[in-house]
């Protein structure tokens, strides 16, 4: 079958919309290719207008980590729509996710709810800033924390992959208070610090980062930041939009034992509706208005659906094995991918996060942007367009992470292999 619905879509949408698209990272630019439209998804399949069906390993970007159109999600969520979509006002529903989230990170007292990550990592800044009384802070290379403006400075995600370091739009005025240090390198976030003792307000850092491609913290990277964050009188702020529920129901900071001032969430939070939260100790969080002077708000925020989406979600990754399942799972592709490139010959990398991986083509052990960007972005373009065709749909550029999801099966498993084997047999 051809793509040809597709392509018909992609012309109509651009006419209507920015790029065709509504987030530039879905329009396949990156790869040379043309985005695909989808009309349904379920369990671990997505399928195009044209009625081709792909395995998929986007995931929404994350958020499906129980597969696409899990029942009991979507009958929990029939139920919920006909009581009503949006109140603006509070509901039982945001305390039951609120109390979820605020046992499974011990680091936070108390938590808000937001309707995306970039809401998520914005809110933390401004919260973190004020809390401080300082207006400096530091990220990280190829780290992507939302579009908001302080974090789009040399961004991944789809920053990294359309090449461009800043975005136009952000004033100069801005961006001077944003540092940008090396990942995995203690030495360029104690330089900053050295330089500015007493200007920097947070550090904040993706708990494994997945937009530059899965990236590992070497040993001691992230206790070492949380230690001159304390030292220097810094907030650390974990962005845990993508680790969250990744890397276990606890996230990266429960895997490396940090215990952060700040951390955000999104995606999985959410199981596939718009949901964003930012929460932390208690008497940073209560400097939040209304409890206190530092603005945010949301009209949607919070509101009965997404709450809904988000309690199922997180109540059945609470069911015993699930994390041995997805691991497993992930295990699989991974180690079954390093067989293959060794068997042909390939020159690749496979680094994994949880459930989340990525393969880059480059012989670097891959720890830093700098690291990720000597992928050759040439071969991932062929690989990705090779399996597109043998139908898996996997993230259109080499830095962003393949997510694998609970619905993915053996059978799935081993079909994406075959398709591995193929296409780099040709590259
Ligand atoms: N920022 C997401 C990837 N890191 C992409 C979101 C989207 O395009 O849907």
């Amino acid at each position: 079958m051809g793509t040809k619905r597709s392509a018909e879509l992609l012309k109509r949408a651009l006419c209507s919309i920015p790029g065709g698209v509504n987030s530039p990272v879905r329009a396949f630019k990156a790869v040379g290719g043309k985005a695909l439209f989808i009309s349904k998804a379920s369990g671990s399949k997505i399928y195009d207008v044209d009625g081709n069906q792909y395995i998929d390993y986007i995931g929404s970007w994350g958020p499906m980590i129980l597969g696409h159109a899990n029942p009991k999600v979507v009958s929990a969520l029939k139920k919920a729509v006909s009581n009503g979509t949006s109140f603006g006002a509070p509901t039982a529903l945001e305390i039951a996710l609120a109390e979820l989230v605020v046992k499974a990170f011990p680091s936070m007292d108390m938590v808000r709810f937001t309707s995306s990550g970039t809401e998520a990592t914005m809110s933390a800044i401004r919260l973190a800033r004020a809390y401080t009384k300082r207006d400096n802070i530091i990220k990280f290379e190829g780290c992507y924390h939302g579009h908001g403006d302080s974090l789009l400075v040399k961004a991944g995600s789809g920053m990294a992959t359309l090449g461009v370091p800043d975005s136009p739009g952000v004033p100069q005025d801005l961006a001077k208070h944003t540092f940008n240090a090396l990942y995995n390198d203690l030495d360029s976030v104690k330089a900053i610090f050295e330089r500015e003792p007493h200007r920097v307000a947070c550090v904040i850092v993706e708990g494994a980062p997945g937009n530059m491609g899965v990236v590992l913290p070497k040993e001691g990277f992230l206790t070492g930041l949380a230690a001159l964050c304390k030292q220097y009188g810094a907030l650390l702020v974990m962005d845990e939009v993508m680790s969250g529920w990744r890397l276990c129901y606890g996230g990266a900071q429960k895997v490396y034992c940090i215990d952060p001032d700040i951390t955000c969430l999104g995606k999985v939070i959410g199981g596939g509706l718009p949901v964003g939260a930012f929460g932390g100790k208690k008497a940073i969080m209560e400097m939040l208005s209304p409890s206190g002077p530092v603005y945010q708000a949301g009209t949607l925020s919070g509101n009965p659906i997404a709450m809904t989406a988000g309690i199922e979600t997180l109540r059945l990754l609470q069911q015993k094995g699930v994390y041995e399942k997805l691991f497993k799972t992930t295990e699989a592709l991974c180690s079954g991918v390093e067989e293959i490139a060794a068997r042909r010959n390939v020159k690749c990398r496979v680094a994994r996060a949880g459930s989340m991986f990525t393969v880059f083509f480059t012989d670097a052990h891959v720890q830093n942007y700098a690291d990720a960007k000597t992928s050759d972005i040439g071969r991932f373009s062929k690989y990705f367009m090779a399996m597109l065709k043998n139908k898996i749909y996997l993230p259109p550029s080499q830095f962003e992470a393949v997510f694998v999801s609970l619905a993915h099966t053996n059978a799935d498993v081993e079909k994406t292999l075959e398709a591995v084997d193929r296409s780099f047999k040709r590259l």
